[in-house]
């Protein structure tokens, strides 16, 4: 349910606000990489993008340590169950506004890692946008990070965990996936 609110507040944020004149300043803030376990063939890449320019689209992610990376987010069906949505169009980023990447919503998913998200290391992430083109930040792994607890109080950590951990095993050796893995 509260999920759910926060999927529709999201959907709201990146329809398009009045376009801003001049070129897209993209910039992206607070981003860190994790792993359900330490074992995990799969992680996730959280962040949020900030535009102090122009409407922009961000349209494809990439890693040189996962097979496949993709952008992904999170949608509720009709029993209720979340479900991860490879979002091959991308994510409308509104002009001055933001698009946020965060547990059970929005995420850049990693499958098929070559190895371990070891603590401390950092991940290079190259980010497409259609107006802005490539922007690669350096992503500090950090397992130990706790899902933002504004919108649903904390308890949903558990559980966005558990459900992480989830896809995580149905994804890494997923054949269905496999096509996009030179993407
Ligand atoms: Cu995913």
């Amino acid at each position: 349910m509260l999920l759910k609110s926060i999927f529709i507040a999201t959907t709201l944020m990146v329809m398009p606000l009045a376009a801003a004149a001049g070129e897209a300043k993209i910039k992206v803030l607070d981003a860190y990489a994790r792993a359900s376990t330490p074992t995990s063939k799969s992680g996730a890449i959280f962040f949020e993008i900030k535009n102090h320019g122009a409407a922009d689209r961000l349209t494809a992610a990439a890693t040189t340590i996962a097979n496949s990376t993709q952008l992904h987010t999170h949608s509720e069906n009709s029993n209720g169950v979340m479900r991860m949505i490879h979002v091959e169009e991308g994510f409308e980023v509104p002009a001055g506004g933001s698009l946020i990447f965060a547990r059970g919503g929005h995420h850049v998913m990693l499958l098929g890692l070559a190895g371990s998200l070891v603590q401390g290391d950092t991940v290079a992430l190259t980010l497409t946008f259609e107006m802005a083109g490539d922007i690669t930040i350096d992503v500090p792994v950090d397992l130990s990070r706790k899902p933002k607890t504004a919108a649903h109080g904390g308890h949903g950590d558990a559980h966005l965990d558990g459900h992480s951990d989830g896809h995580g095993h149905g994804h890494s050796d997923d054949a269905s996936h496999s096509g996009h893995s030179d993407s």
